[in-house]
C-alpha cells in the first residue's frame, strides 16, 4: 500500500485545528503509520525544503515553517500521494477547491496550513528524513475491509 509524509504547518498547530485537519485525512480512509509534533531547526527546514533553494520565497517559507512546532505525519493507503494532495487543495488557497482544508481554512501561500508529498520519490525521501524505520508502525484496521477493495 502507498505511503505518503504529510505535516501541518506551525499555523495549523497555532489555530488549533490539528484534529480537525488529521480528522480529514483519516475520514478520507487514509491510516495513520507514524505521528509526532516537533519544532525543526533551520538546517532540517533547508533539508526538507532543498528542492525550493534560491527561489524569492526560500527565506520566507523556512522563516514560517520554523516559527513553530508541525505535526509530521506518514499515512497509508491506495494512491495516498495523490490523495492527500487532493484533500490538502491547491498550493495557492485562493485556487484551492472548496472542500479542501487550504479552501476551507486559508487565504494565503505562505499560511497555507499542511504540507503533503508530490510525488513517489519525494514521498520515499521525506519519510526517511522525517521518521526512522522503528517509527513506522505496522498494523491492520478492523475497518480496512471496508475501505479497501
Ligand atoms: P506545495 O506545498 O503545494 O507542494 P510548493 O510549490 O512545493 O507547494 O511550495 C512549498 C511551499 O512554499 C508552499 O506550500 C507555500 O507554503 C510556499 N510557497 C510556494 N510558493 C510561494 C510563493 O510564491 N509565495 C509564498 N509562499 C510560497
Ligand atoms: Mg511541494
Amino acid at each position: 500500500m502507498e505511503r505518503t509524509f504529510v505535516m501541518l504547518k506551525p499555523d495549523a498547530v497555532q489555530r488549533g485545528l490539528v484534529g480537525e485537519i488529521v480528522q480529514r485525512f483519516e475520514r478520507r480512509g487514509l491510516k495513520i503509520v507514524a505521528m509526532k509534533l516537533l519544532q525543526m531547526s533551520t538546517e532540517f527546514a533547508h533539508k526538507h525544503y532543498e528542492v525550493h533553494v534560491g527561489k524569492p520565497f526560500f527565506e520566507g517559507l523556512i522563516k514560517y515553517i520554523t516559527s513553530g512546532p508541525v505535526v509530521a505525519l506518514v499515512l497509508e493507503g491506495a494512491n495516498a500521494i495523490e490523495v492527500a494532495r487532493a484533500t490538502m487543495g491547491a498550493t495557492h488557497p485562493a485556487k484551492a477547491a472548496p472542500g479542501t482544508i487550504r479552501a476551507d481554512f486559508s487565504l494565503e501561500m505562505g499560511r497555507n496550513l499542511v504540507h503533503g508529498s508530490d510525488g513517489s520519490d519525494t514521498a520515499a525521501f521525506e519519510i526517511g528524513l522525517w521518521f526512522g524505520e522503528q517509527e513506522l508502525v505496522d498494523y491492520g484496521r478492523s475497518v480496512d475491509p471496508w475501505i479497501f477493495e
